[in-house]
């Protein structure tokens, strides 16, 4: 039985990567924060056979620890701060997380299994936040990177020393240059779920309206399930590498509005959404568009779920779990 190691695993990629991993017969351990995280009880009811051992990214003892708890034959890295709003507000702590973070787990693996590091296949999950003020339409393996938040610094700090483990030490580490994927699980702080549950809301009379930031952005959305396909898949490569993993389509927030507003009978939303500077940026990613090609030949992974199907997924289970709330349903 082949042994895996998430880290992030009370996040919205840890729990569908479990889920994942357990339907092919992996033992999962799942790396989590604190003896008291407020998500071990989301973890334990959705993917109960997860294994949960506690520690820190920035605490490069409890990964040799966890290391030593589960073995594992793949480790996922997936545990990070992962918004990029709150990485202005608190870029030290991010580039502790974000960044350094991925060197402690990379070390821990060196240091864990010295000349044998390579047979831990590693995934470290870099994102499409360090184009940022994009050089190339659309954005591949090649395009040169320009970060504009201080999540995005980074994460760049974690992609080039991935690259440099594989490099230096020979490791099997590759690296998931993700665009954006959103699910039903996302969290609410983020602007796909914000719109969904506020939708919800709005049409079962809860809430009025929903105040945004910038709605010209453009991203490349695609649904978390079939992003962490291409996590497995990229592990089962005899060589390591980089591999952006995209729809290759882009939206605009608008789009998202009118589809999610749709949904519920509303199309003229225009009146029920507020902006605010509150929500504005520092500095702005525009427009984001990825070219998955290199993943879609060589690994075999395709997107199943577009975009107008992502909309209506999330505010269903929004609307559902908000009836549930207010004793509806
Ligand atoms: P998420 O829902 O925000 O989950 C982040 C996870 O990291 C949570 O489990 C969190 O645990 C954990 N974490 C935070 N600080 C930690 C620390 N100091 N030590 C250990 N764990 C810590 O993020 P996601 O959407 O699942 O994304 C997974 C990964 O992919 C992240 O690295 C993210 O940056 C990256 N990524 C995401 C996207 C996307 O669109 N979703 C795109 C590209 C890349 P707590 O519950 O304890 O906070
Ligand atoms: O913002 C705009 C905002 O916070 C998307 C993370 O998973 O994907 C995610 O980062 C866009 C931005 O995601 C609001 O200005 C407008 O242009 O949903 P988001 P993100 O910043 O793209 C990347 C790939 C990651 O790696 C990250 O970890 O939406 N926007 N109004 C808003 N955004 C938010 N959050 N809230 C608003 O009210």
């Amino acid at each position: 039985m082949p042994r895996a190691l998430i880290t992030g695993i009370t996040g919205q990629d840890g729990l569908y990567l479990a889920e994942l991993l357990l339907s092919k017969g992996y033992e999962v351990y799942g790396f989590m924060r604190g003896q008291n995280n407020p998500k071990r009880e989301l973890v334990e009811s959705t993917v109960p056979d997860v294994k949960l051992l506690t520690g820190d990214l920035t605490d490069l003892s409890s990964l040799m620890r966890a290391l030593e708890a589960s073995q594992p034959d793949e480790f996922y890295n997936l545990g990070a701060i992962s918004f990029v709003a709150y990485s202005w507000e608190n870029a030290h702590v991010t580039s502790e997380v974000t960044g350094q973070g991925v060197l402690n787990a990379l070390e821990s693996v060196r240091l864990f299994a010295g000349k044998d590091a390579h047979t831990i296949r590693f995934y470290q999950a870099s994102s499409s936040e360090m184009f940022g003020k994009v050089q190339q339409v659309p954005q591949s393996e090649e395009t040169l990177l320009w970060p504009r938040s201080p999540y995005g610094v980074a994460k760049v700090f974690g992609h080039y020393m991935t690259i440099n483990y594989r490099e230096s030490y020979g490791m099997h580490a590759s690296s998931g240059i993700l665009f954006n994927h959103e699910s039903p699980r996302r969290g609410p702080e983020f602007v796909t779920r914000k719109i969904s549950q506020a939708v919800a809301r709005i049409s079962l009379g809860l809430q009025d309206s929903i105040t945004l930031g910038n709605l010209d952005a453009r991203r490349d959305w695609g649904f978390a399930g079939d992003y962490v396909e291409a996590m497995w898949l990229m592990l089962q490569q005899d060589e390591a590498d980089d591999y952006v993993i995209s729809t290759n389509e882009t939206h605009e927030i608008r789009e998202y509005l009118d589809l999610a507003f749709a949904h519920v009978g509303i199309e003229d939303w225009e009146p029920l959404v507020k902006q605010d500077p509150r929500f504005m940026r520092p500095a702005e990613v525009d427009l984001l568009i990825g070219d998955s090609t290199k993943a879609r030949t060589t690994l075999g992974w395709n997107p199943k779920v577009d975009f107008p199907s992502l909309v209506t997924m999330m505010v269903d289970s929004d609307l559902a779990e908000q009836k549930r709330l207010v004793g509806l349903s």
